[in-house]
């Protein structure tokens, strides 16, 4: 099975914006993670991180027409965002996926409680800090071995 690991707008500032908030762990270290718990899980994965909502979007209907579960750290779009709902949908009809948030959104602004993809996500993660990547992998890996 196919993982696609999205991050959203300003996760490329990890271990530099916010680190009281987001942890010290660049981006590119959190993805050497991903990387080396994928294949420990024996899980392909990609990790792909953009600023803008298009390409995520884009790459919501690549996954969905390559039948490839996503695991999201949508960032902003979190909350605002009704086309990558829209486009993860799709998703959502196939093998699914996950919502992660480094932070615990619920403990923070009023703004940041609400998602437009939580309704249609298999689950959320957060606060568990970067952990929640590995985390929603090891969920998909035990899913499509029927022990999760
Ligand atoms: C990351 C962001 O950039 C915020 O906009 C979200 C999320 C929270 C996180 O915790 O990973 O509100």
């Amino acid at each position: 099975m196919k993982v696609l690991v999205l991050n959203g707008p300003n996760l490329n500032r990890l271990g530099k914006r916010q680190p009281e908030v987001y942890g010290s762990t660049t981006l590119a270290d959190v993805v050497g993670r991903i990387e080396a718990r994928a294949e420990a899980l024996g899980v392909e994965v990609e990790c792909r991180q953009s600023n803008h909502e298009g390409d995520l979007i884009d790459w919501s209907h690549e996954a969905a027409d390559n039948s490839w579960a996503v695991v999201i750290n949508p960032g902003g779009f979190t909350h605002t965002s009704v086309a990558l709902r829209d486009a993860l949908a799709e998703v959502a009809d196939g093998p699914g996926f996950v919502e992660v948030h480094i932070s615990n959104v619920h403990a923070r602004e009023e703004f940041r409680h609400h998602s437009y993809l939580s309704p249609i996500a298999l689950g959320v993660i957060a606060g568990l800090g970067v952990d929640g990547y590995e985390l929603a992998l090891q969920f998909f890996a035990r899913r499509n071995n029927g022990n999760g």
